[in-house]
């Protein structure tokens, strides 16, 4: 029980963190937006989870790139002639509001064909975030730590006790609930 109760708070905080925060990402981290290095634009993407409302930051020399946002078929070709928005400053932060993805590329000649190319995906369907097969195994660990029993690890035990209660009052009500139609 103990187990279900935790699973249920952590799932109940992380949802709440989920919706609240909208993350900034600098595109290629350290390395930033060029063609030195060989940054794989695609690896970077793939390991992260985009949400609408999060900002894209494009940090780079002016002098030799830019940011162009393109369609999925210009993107495939590196085509330049008729990019939807052009960014040239340098450090460029574009807010992601819709969701699916969003093709981006550098407009100087032959730093698409290169790599400086990135597609940042969000993703339409948000449970498949949430349900990540990780957050439900985690807790399952021998040593997890009893709320009756708090180690030094837990760093709020007053309120990791009330969400405990609430979580406890949770888990009652549902089971009044499938009582009541059960016996109905
Ligand atoms: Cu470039």
């Amino acid at each position: 029980m103990a187990l279900v109760e935790r699973v249920f708070v952590l799932f109940m905080v992380m949802a709440f963190v989920h919706v609240s925060n909208a993350a900034v990402y600098k595109v290629g981290d350290s390395a930033g937006w060029t063609t030195i290095g060989n940054v794989n634009y695609k690896q970077w993407a793939a390991i992260k989870t985009f949400e609408v409302g999060d900002i894209i930051r494009f940090e780079y020399n002016a002098q030799f790139h830019n940011v162009m946002r393109v369609t999925h078929a210009m993107y495939k070709t590196c085509n330049t002639s008729a990019p939807m928005a052009t960014y040239t400053t340098g450090n460029d932060s574009i807010t992601i509001t819709t969701r699916g993805h969003h093709f981006f590329f550098c407009g100087v000649p032959g730093h698409c064909q290169s790599g400086q190319k990135v597609d940042i995906n969000v993703l339409r369907n948000i449970s498949s975030t949430a349900l990540t097969p990780s957050a439900l195994v985690t807790p399952k660990s021998p040593s997890a730590p009893s709320v009756l029993a708090p180690s030094p690890s837990n760093a709020a035990p007053p309120l990791n006790t009330l969400k405990g209660g609430f979580g406890m009052l949770g888990f009652a009500m549902a089971f009044l609930a499938l009582f009541a139609s059960g016996s109905a």
